[in-house]
């Protein structure tokens, strides 16, 4: 009986509050652009995201299956460079699955879940604790998006190292130019222990035709999950978008190394909102996704201008995809 580890409860932490007005500023903003935007963010709402967890299992869309694949093929290698023990903080953890997989093999000493709300990490982390009683966990509910700050009510250890893992591309949502200030602030988030840094997973340039179609599939779920994006607009702001007088596109712009969503008026269309208006001339497009497409070299540039002192990168046999660890110091 001495020797059974105690089960160890979660801890649960919801920092980030709904601010109504500040998005509802931010939305119409966007909309009432000369060339109308929205944030990615505002895909993910219930609906739009069962409809992306649709999207990782379509034929096109492989950047899921692939790091899942480079991640089974690299294990070893990895645990042999990652700091044993570390404390594993995973950005937009969701069913926390991805995370769920490594903690073990490599040797994680904690694991901190974050996403924008606990309630999304709640379950897979009764469920992970089960499966790693003795380990300390944590949900914390922040939007990380503009910078992801660690409270003190974590009680983070300073001399323990820190994995901060940030898989599936979303580093591509961002511009290059956000992207670096992200980066920038994940590297001060890993501490100042030795050994720490940022384990990412980063979808490579790839040909134009292909990224296309991952991003425009023949059975229309994409375009279902951009479509959403209106719904979920109209519940936020009060604006009147019909889902019928628009179409899904997805371009390739070959000078920014980017797929661009976009939402495009198929006809004049006026869209009103409490106390304003917007029309769109047939053919006007709303832009409401950039996925940015990296070459290991120019990533690997990257993680230099953030601070990260050194990286490798492993790939799958394709190239298709790339998992970097850079180490923060
Ligand atoms: C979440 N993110 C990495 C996805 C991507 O590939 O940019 C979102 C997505 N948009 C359309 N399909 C998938």
């Amino acid at each position: 009986m001495g020797n059974m580890l105690r089960m160890q409860a979660p801890q649960f932490l919801q920092l980030y509050q709904h601010n109504a007005a500040a998005v509802a500023q931010e939305l119409l903003q966007g909309l009432s652009a000369p060339q109308a935007y929205t944030s990615p963010k505002y895909l993910y709402d219930a609906l739009g995201s069962r409809l992306f967890e649709a999207i990782t299992e379509l034929p096109e869309y492989d950047l899921t299956r692939t790091e899942a694949l480079l991640m089974r093929l690299h294990s070893a290698s990895m645990a042999d460079q990652l700091p044993r023990g570390a404390c594993w903080i995973d950005l937009g953890a969701g069913n926390c699955e991805k995370a769920g997989r490594l903690l073990g093999p490599m040797g994680a000493g904690r694991y901190v879940a974050v996403d924008i709300s606990v309630d999304f990490v709640r379950q897979a982390l009764d469920v992970l604790q089960r499966q790693h009683p003795g380990l300390s966990m944590a949900g914390l509910g922040v939007d990380f998006s503009g910078g992801l700050v660690l409270p003190a009510e974590l009680a983070l250890d300073p001399v323990q190292p820190r994995v901060l893992f940030y898989p599936g591309s979303s580093i591509g949502n961002f511009t290059p130019e956000e992207a670096l200030e992200f980066l920038r602030n994940l590297h001060e988030g890993c501490g100042t222990t030795p050994g720490s840094g940022l384990l990412i997973g980063v979808d490579l340039l790839k040909d134009a035709g292909e990224l296309e179609a991952a991003y425009d599939d023949a059975l229309g779920v994409t375009a279902a999950f951009d479509l959403n994006l209106l719904l979920h607009i109209n519940r936020l702001v009060g604006t009147d978008f019909a889902v019928r007088d628009w179409r899904h596109l997805s371009r390739f712009n070959a000078a920014q190394s980017r797929v661009e969503m976009h939402l495009q008026a198929r006809h004049a269309v006026t869209v009103q909102w409490p106390g304003g208006q917007r029309q769109f001339a047939a053919g006007e497009t709303i832009h409401t996704e950039n996925a940015c497409k990296w070459t290991i070299s120019d990533f690997a540039n990257l993680l230099r201008s953030a601070g990260f002192v050194q990286s490798q990168a492993w790939t799958d046999p394709a190239e298709r995809f790339a998992v970097f660890w850079a180490q923060a110091l």
